[in-house]
């Protein structure tokens, strides 16, 4: 396979692991709310954007809520993601994020971003290679959430290719659906319930060779 022209990345879960402090935090903001989270609920909720990430948390409760107090658990989820990560720094890249964003750079692949998270940009500065991105779409700019392939779509109409040109790298089933719905090879990342459902699937990104595709 070749005349891959860019690489889109996924953030949570393939360039750095959050998912435990999304968890938490999530898991605190239903306990306001007498709600029971675990994390096989979590589960569920990898890739999901913070407003529909609510959303399915209040269904398993089976509660409604007035729009304010919506408004003020997404803060209140948000603030308790925000402190548990204030540390993050490059010393938390998964392995083979760094080899691989030189390599690409090096090659003249171009580098996006399509994440849910909203707080991606601030995140990227802290890991040290927001300078390596060529593109970053974050939950800030899409209408439409994963598994909608917009965030990828988006990404590779920033650069200038079709699709078939860029892959896909992502640990959640939502945005695998996302790629595959949008024309993109799907590269599924160290989540092995991704195993048979992404078009090829790595441990982590040391497995991945850009040779055989650029
Ligand atoms: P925020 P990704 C997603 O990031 C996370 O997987 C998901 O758990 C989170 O709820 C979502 O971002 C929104 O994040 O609250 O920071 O806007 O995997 O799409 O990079
Ligand atoms: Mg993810």
């Amino acid at each position: 396979m070749a005349n891959i022209k860019a690489l889109l990345f996924d953030l949570d879960g393939v360039i750095v692991s959050t998912e435990k402090n999304h968890f938490i935090a999530w898991r605190e903001t239903a306990r306001t709310l007498g709600i029971s989270f675990s994390e096989e609920d979590n589960e569920a909720l990898k890739g999901v954007n913070r407003v529909d990430s609510l959303k399915q948390i209040l269904k398993l409760g089976n509660k409604t809520v007035s729009s304010e107090a919506f408004e003020s658990l997404l803060v209140f989820k948000n603030n308790i993601y925000l402190d548990s990560i204030s540390t993050l720094s490059e010393a938390n890249l998964l392995p083979g994020v760094d080899a691989l964003l030189r390599k690409a750079q090096s090659m003249g692949v171009k580098i996006g971003l399509g994440s849910s998270s909203k707080n991606a940009p601030m995140i990227l500065e802290r890991l040290g290679i927001k300078s390596f991105f060529d593109v970053i779409i974050d939950g800030n700019g899409v209408t439409h959430p994963k598994p909608h392939p917009e965030v990828f779509l988006n990404g590779a109409k920033a650069l200038g290719f079709h699709p078939s040109e860029c892959l896909v790298f992502e640990d959640a089933l939502s945005g695998v659906t996302a790629a595959k719905e949008g024309g993109f090879l799907s590269i599924g990342v160290g989540n092995p319930l991704l195993q048979h459902v992404a078009d090829v699937y790595l441990n982590n990104l040391t497995e991945f060779r850009l040779e055989e595709y650029a």
